[in-house]
């Protein structure tokens, strides 16, 4: 234990906390109907998304999953344009063609976009990963899914490829053990996804995703393989608070089920670690406050930008 181990885990739970407020803030727009799209909140997920950012380089690249925006603060991204995206502003990263689920993206970070149609990311991830590899870039190429996804059969048809070419990509799988309503082990016959990436010869962990230091341990690791040439794969376990959607009651799911995923927060476990190291109530209560402010101060920033004209829907075509 150590004033840097304290530091480390500060910076994390700081993370952690920036995407939580964030996805408050969507929450609040979604539910108000302001943003008339489909949000998936990531509440509960918030760790393996800042522990594996926290590895990366600004110019890695980043392909994101439709759970929570922890990933896209995390990755250098201006909440200001995230927030523009869903309030649909010329301000926002699209230039104010954000609905439905909003596609952010921000390619100075490295971020570029999400698989819209689930598994489309295993694709995109061996190009940009090719790309990297040719043009040596020594830029690693991550792709986040849930379990609900790699059971698409593009991830065997990129996968394979991945590994045969030793492209440097990193791919993880936030395994909440459900796809919207279906529960992971009906529909796929097993609660674990890593094995199914260790066949096709990618270096695997697994981890406790609720755990934001283990997290960025093992993302420390699989993104060193990974810039060596060694596809790697991370399957952190996780549990999914909210529905589906924002607005999804769950009437599928046990209010157990719900109950533990709540006590599994690893924001509360974080505190504890922070605690435990030294740290302050007032240290870690400030986070969240300047969390929160942070994160209000960019939705009225991200207003004062207008809605675009109708001539918007007709830039970036090709004809
Ligand atoms: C190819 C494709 N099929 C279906 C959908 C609709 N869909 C969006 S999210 C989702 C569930 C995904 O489950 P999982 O991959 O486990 O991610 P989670 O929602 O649990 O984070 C589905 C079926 C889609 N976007 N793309
Ligand atoms: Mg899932």
């Amino acid at each position: 234990m150590s004033d840097q181990d304290r530091a480390d885990l500060l910076a994390l739970y700081r993370q952690m906390a920036r995407g939580r407020a964030l996805e408050d803030r969507v929450n609040a727009l979604t539910n108000s109907r302001e943003f008339r799209g489909f949000f998936h909140p990531g509440r509960g997920q918030e760790g393996i998304q800042a522990g594996v950012c926290s590895v990366l380089r600004k110019d890695d690249y980043l392909l994101y999953a439709h759970r929570g925006l922890t990933y896209l603060t995390a990755k250098g991204m201006d909440p200001v344009r995230i927030l523009g995206d869903f309030l649909g502003r010329v301000g926002g990263s699209t230039g104010g063609l954000g609905a439905g689920t909003v596609h952010c993206v921000d390619v100075e970070n490295g971020i570029m976009g999400q698989g819209g149609t689930l598994g489309s990311s295993f694709t995109l991830s061996a190009g940009l990963g090719l790309a990297s590899q040719v043009l040596k870039q020594d830029r690693i190429a991550t792709a986040f899914f849930g379990d609900g996804a790699s059971a698409r059969g593009t991830f065997l048809e990129a996968g394979v490829t991945i590994a045969a070419w030793k492209l440097p990509v990193l791919w993880i799988c936030e395994n909440n053990g459900w796809a919207v309503s279906a529960r992971l082990t009906d529909v796929q016959g097993t609660d674990d996804i890593a094995p199914r990436a260790a066949a096709l010869g990618f270096y695997t962990e697994v981890v406790d995703g609720q755990d934001v230091r283990a997290v960025q341990a093992a993302a420390r690791r699989a993104s060193e393989k990974a810039r060596a040439g060694q596809p790697a794969f991370i399957e952190a376990k996780t549990s999914r608070v909210e529905g589906h959607y924002t607005g999804d009651v769950q009437p599928y799911r046990d209010k157990d089920d719900v109950a533990q995923a709540k006590e599994r927060d690893p924001l509360l476990l974080a505190q504890t670690q922070l605690i435990e190291l030294g740290a302050s109530d007032a240290d870690v209560s400030s986070i969240w406050d300047e969390a929160v402010a942070e994160m209000a101060a960019a939705e009225d920033r991200a207003r004062l930008s207008p809605e675009p004209t109708g001539d918007r829907i007709f830039e970036g075509l090709w004809a």
